[in-house]
């Protein structure tokens, strides 16, 4: 009955305030199932959120996400309900390390991952996501390209293309904590259980499971792949989500419940769209930079080719006088 109470509050102050809640795949059932206009991955998220004609953004997962989306769209209200929904991967690099990557490896590009500051991917050529990585590196057609944050990420993208990548070091404290052994186990224990995992997981983990993929591919391997038992290596929230939308599908449990996604109830929900809290704001001349980073990325994935990227990069430095390291 409270949840009832909660939902339709907040579906009434949305309606009364023009807000979008925006739900990452890691949040809870009853923010994802009950409250959101749309569901997604960071990438789905950030398209979502550069389009909108809302007045207030609510996003619903960890404070990159919805720096994002202020970035994208910086003349609406960004709100976050937990400003404490931070992310270990995003805490694990400064703009200052990457300052150092950049003077230690002149001309290479950085190609930096969204779970990731402002300040960091101000400091960078193009972002990514899980989703579209790859397709990011290679349309720079560089030899050589700095990856960061994440490592394992990074290791996994290496075995999928012939460009160096220089890593950095730091993990998601999540996924880096699945083992091969906890995988062998619960194969042995389950006769023909398909293992979907994400690639944040280590290289590991990942050689002996049978897909990987981010949130929203392994959401779409999982509702099209007719599979009776699964085991989703990844974060707890998205496997009740998904369950509840897979009936017909057995799911083993070996995931964990991220402390961060996990930040968001309803309750704080409620009281980010009563109260107008937490705001998020993104310097000026950091959101400039940053967005650059984050359009690129867009533009790959509408199938500019890195001519074109570099081509509007030049225009662009021309109009607004920015530096960038891509040329
Ligand atoms: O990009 C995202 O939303 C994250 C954090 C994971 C994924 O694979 O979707």
């Amino acid at each position: 009955m409270e949840t009832k109470r909660l939902v339709d509050e907040i579906r009434k102050l949305k309606e009364e305030k023009n807000a979008l809640i925006l739900v990452h795949n890691y949040q809870r059932p009853e923010i994802y199932h009950n409250i959101a206009d749309i569901t997604g991955d960071s990438l789905a998220l950030a398209k979502e959120a550069r389009s909108s004609n809302a007045d207030i953004i609510v996003l619903c997962g960890v404070h990159f996400m919805a720096e994002t989306a202020k970035i994208l769209n910086p003349s609406k209200k960004v709100l976050i309900p937990d400003p404490n929904a931070g992310c270990s991967l995003a805490s694990g690099i400064t703009a200052e390390d990457v300052r150092m990557l950049k003077s230690r490896h002149p001309d290479v590009p950085v190609v930096t991952y969204v779970n990731s500051s402002a300040e960091v991917k101000a400091e960078s050529d193009i972002c990514c996501t899980s989703a579209n990585a790859v397709e990011v590196v290679e349309s720079l057609g560089a030899e050589e390209v700095i990856f960061i944050p994440d490592e394992y990420l990074g290791k996994f993208v290496q075995s999928k293309t012939k460009t160096r990548l220089i890593l950095w070091n730091t993990l998601c404290e999540l996924h880096m904590e699945f083992t091969a052994e906890q995988i062998a186990d619960l194969r042995a224990k389950n006769d023909g259980i398909h293992i979907v995992a994400h690639p944040e997981c280590s290289p590991s983990a990942l050689a002996v499971s049978d897909f990987i993929g981010s949130t929203t591919a392994m959401i779409d391997h999982v509702k099209n792949g007719g599979y009776k038992k699964v085991a989703l290596i990844t974060e707890c929230s998205m496997v009740d989500n998904i369950a509840l939308d897979t009936p017909g599908v057995e799911y083993a449990r070996i995931c964990k419940y991220c402390p961060h996604m996990q930040l968001n109830d309803l309750p704080k929900v409620l009281a980010a769209l009563k109260e107008e809290k937490y705001e998020v704001e993104v310097p000026e001349e950091i959101s400039i930079k940053a967005r650059r980073s984050v359009e690129r990325m867009l533009a790959v994935g509408r199938g500019k080719s890195p001519e074109a990227l570099i081509a509007s990069n030049k225009m662009e430095r021309k109009e607004n006088g920015l530096e960038s390291a891509l040329l």
